[in-house]
């Protein structure tokens, strides 16, 4: 193994879209006639759109049938699309932007690696999307994480093997899905909740370049 690739999950790792998901989610559900906490939006994280809402609807204990739920699942997006139109680079999270930029400049290939269908969306509106060599989302795999599908698919268009791979990101199933890969993963965020990452770090600011730069040396 030489790690020389880098596969970045993107909400969470580089900019914090959980909390306008959070925003979205917690609209319908009081809509549907119940509270939804922070701390069950946990639930939520790295997960698919489509796994959201059927997480969401078992914890409000509410049945709908399935062209309900497509109507309800293009009501949020259009509600989260509306808190994402007024992003901006500023919401990059600590030491990403820097991190990118170093890596553009090195010549280390690096790829997104997304559950969301706004991926590419949210890179623009921040102004990144042109530092990645790859870039993949909700839109190109059949399986969600913990599938290891999307990190699969994005070393495959780096053109290097999934083993040199390393996967950065918030969530469990992320995690499970890059170690699936056999991928070297580096968590951030709950070391209780990422305890499978190979490294550990509480937030972005601990992903310096320094860090990296042992990593693939
Ligand atoms: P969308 P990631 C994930 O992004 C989010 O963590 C998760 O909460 C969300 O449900 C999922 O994207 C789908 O997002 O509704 O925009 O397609 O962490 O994999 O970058
Ligand atoms: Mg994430």
């Amino acid at each position: 193994m030489s790690r020389k690739a880098i596969i970045f999950d993107l909400d969470g790792v580089i900019v914090d879209t959980a909390k306008y998901h959070y925003l979205a989610w917690r609209e319908l559900a009081n809509q549907l006639g119940f509270d939804f906490t922070t701390e069950q939006n946990e639930r939520l994280k790295g997960v698919s759109r489509v796994r959201s809402l059927e997480i969401l609807l078992d914890i409000g204990k509410v049945h709908l049938e399935e062209d309900q739920k497509t109507t309800y699942l293009k009501e949020k997006n259009e509600q989260y699309l509306q808190y994402i139109a007024k992003m901006d680079h500023s919401e990059i999270l600590p030491g990403i932007d820097d991190l990118l930029h170093y890596l553009k400049l090195n010549k280390v290939p690096f790829s997104l690696g997304s559950a969301s269908k706004n991926a590419r969306l949210i890179l623009e509106t921040l102004d990144l999307i042109d530092l990645f060599d790859a870039i993949v989302d909700g839109n190109d795999v059949s399986t969600a994480k913990p599938d290891p599908e999307v990190f699969l698919i994005a070393a495959k268009k780096l053109g290097v093997p999934a083993e040199d791979c390393i996967v950065i990101e918030d969530a469990q199933a992320g995690i499970e899905a890059a170690n699936k890969a056999g991928m070297t993963s580096i968590g951030i965020g709950d070391a209780a909740i990422l305890h499978e990452a190979d490294f550990m770090l509480s937030n972005t600011s601990e992903l310096t370049i320094d860090f990296i730069q042992k990593l693939i040396a």
